[in-house]
């Protein structure tokens, strides 16, 4: 069986080398696995590109800037069995990929999740805003309104199936893709499930995210897909 990481990067210079160091290739072969490390440049204008490549990662160019479109050509690349997805910028333990892997080999789920809310939040890692508003917030609606029961909808470190990435129907370029995969996840009936995790202070860069119109789009996107 082979395990595909993909890793979108957008201008993720002195920190996308480190978190792909930081993938435990030799634990994951150990237990059988082949590994093969994806990093899609979404038209960075630093040195993500090489960066990504020396660390080891095949690196794809998409000149469609979005989270969505980055990811969506990731896993049109990605050949394993098993496709695990995180940010390019140290804040998720992909040291704790295995986990995930032992999630859908030995427990049969198709989508597995990590959660922040369930694991820890290290101090500084998130804002207050985000933490304790935006993020609860935007779980619960999604919840309620797609009658789902996940406890961190936004978190970014996930692992599914190829199976699993056949059924889901993710189309959107931006954000979204966030919270429109947890969706698909849910309504195509996919064994869901969820990992505690440990969510890590940025180790460099910048964040692309901004509160208040990312927080509405995410809102518009479920009241949308809900409603009309
Ligand atoms: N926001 C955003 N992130 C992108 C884009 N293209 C690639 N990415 C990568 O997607 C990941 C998530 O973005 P990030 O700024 O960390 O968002 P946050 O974790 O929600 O604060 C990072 O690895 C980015 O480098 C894009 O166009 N927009
Ligand atoms: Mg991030």
């Amino acid at each position: 069986m082979k395990v595909s990481f993909v890793i979108p990067a957008l201008n993720e210079e002195g920190i996308v080398g480190k978190t792909i160091r930081s993938i435990p290739v030799k634990q994951i072969e150990d237990e059988g696995y082949d590994v093969e490390i994806i990093v899609v440049n979404n038209n960075s204008t630093d040195n993500t590109e090489n960066e990504a490549r020396e660390a080891g990662a095949t690196v794809y160019l998409e000149m469609k800037r979005g989270y969505g479109n980055a990811y969506k050509r990731g896993f049109k690349e990605a050949t394993g069995d098993i496709i695990i997805m995180g940010d390019a910028d140290g804040t998720y333990p992909l040291e704790q990929s295995l986990d995930f892997i032992n999630k859908i080999v030995d427990e049969k789920c198709d989508f597995v999740i990590g959660s922040r809310f369930d694991g820890e939040i290290e101090d500084g890692a998130m804002p207050a805003l985000h933490q304790y508003i935006g993020n609860p917030m935007l779980t619960k609606m999604l919840n309620i309104l797609f009658k789902c029961d996940y406890s961190d909808t936004h978190c970014g470190m996930r692992a599914f199936t190829k199976d699993a990435k056949d059924k889901m129907n993710l189309t959107a370029d931006g954000m979204e893709f966030a919270i429109e995969m947890v969706i698909e996840a849910a309504q195509k009936d996919l064994k869901i499930c969820e990992i505690p995790i440990v969510y890590h202070k940025r180790g460099g860069g910048e964040a692309k995210l901004s509160s208040f119109s990312d927080g509405w789009r995410h809102i518009k996107y479920m009241l949308q897909r809900k409603f009309f």
